[in-house]
């Protein structure tokens, strides 16, 4: 177990999994970056709990969050890099593979640093319903959000991750890509949702979401009742607009933010040596 193990090394293991032609879009991508938003996107600022440490998802109390779903796919994907790199901790490799496969999608690069403990504390547990609703508006987003501690200006950012990837009907009960491409990480998202035509449409399972169909490519593309109310809002509103219009902004407080996000709730000493990883004090771990 070292925190000097060679990140490096996993990096470019990461890299080379993201290619599945078998899977979706053709590539583990998305889904690594679901994985990574949603181990730490459980976090409270207020009581300290949840967030990356950890690797609760291995449980069933994290795991069997109905937020959770599908998510076992992304960490099948991974395990090959764990047992190739067995000193890296899950909350280190999950964190990572979002990072990483970012960066191969052709979004930014994003600061990263390792020493996150697999020790599950369990006065720290995440209760279910942390994470957020997609059926839900802006006064559900901010509720969230600012939990963890974000601001609206980061709320917006952060929901430029759905330029990747897409709904389950099996996950979420929500179907379909919010963009053409949805492996290749840009700022699409925000001019699609300015740009066409968003109709809310009922599914047969009974969710509500949005959809634009374009009679040329015969493409429907969809958008979440969340994602529509970012451009309903106005302040949420002046973010969609300006991340549409910038992409370099939009990549690079995309960067900020991703990465203030894999590090809720890990303290740091002087020399990034992560200080709140007490193994010695019983709870359960890997
Ligand atoms: Zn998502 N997200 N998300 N998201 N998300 C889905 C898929 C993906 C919300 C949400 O309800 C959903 C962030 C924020 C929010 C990704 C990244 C990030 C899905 C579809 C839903 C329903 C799941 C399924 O059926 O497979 C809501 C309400 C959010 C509030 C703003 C943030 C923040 C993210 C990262 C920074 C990604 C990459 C996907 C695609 C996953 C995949 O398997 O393709």
């Amino acid at each position: 177990m070292s925190m000097n193990g060679d990140f490096k090394a996993v990096r470019k293991d990461i890299a080379k999994l993201l290619h599945q032609p078998e899977y979706d879009d053709g590539s583990a991508g998305p889904v690594l970056v679901r994985l990574a938003w949603h181990s730490a996107g459980t976090y409270d600022a207020e009581t300290d709990t949840g967030g990356s440490n950890g690797a609760g998802m291995r449980y069933e109390h994290e795991g069997g969050d109905p937020a959770n779903a599908g998510l076992q796919h992304a960490r099948v994907f991974l395990e090959p890099v764990k047992a190739a790199h067995p000193w890296i901790t899950y909350a280190d490799l999950w964190t990572l593979a979002g990072v990483v496969a970012i960066e191969e999608m052709g979004g930014p690069s994003i600061p990263w640093q390792g020493g996150r403990t697999d020790y599950v504390d369990d006065s720290k547990l995440p209760p279910h319903g942390r994470l957020p609703d997609g059926a839900k508006g802006s006064d559900h987003l901010r509720w969230i959000f600012y939990r963890m501690g974000f601001n609206d200006q980061e709320i917006v950012a952060l929901s430029g991750a759905h330029n990747l990837g897409r709904c389950h009907s099996d996950r979420s009960g929500f179907e379909g890509a919010w963009v053409n491409n949805p492996t290749r990480f840009s700022n699409q998202y925000f001019r699609l949702l300015l740009s066409l035509q968003w109709k809310e449409k009922t599914l047969k399972n009974g969710v509500k979401q949005f959809v634009n169909y374009d009679e040329d490519t015969e493409t429907e593309l969809m958008m979440l009742p969340t994602d529509i109310a970012l451009t309903q809002d106005k302040e949420f509103r002046s973010w969609v607009e300006l991340y549409a219009r910038d992409k370099e902004r939009f990549f690079e407080d995309f960067s900020k933010v991703f990465a203030k996000l894999v590090e809720l709730g890990i303290q740091r000493d002087e020399n990034g040596v992560v200080t709140n990883t007490d193994n010695e004090r019983g709870g359960y771990h890997s």
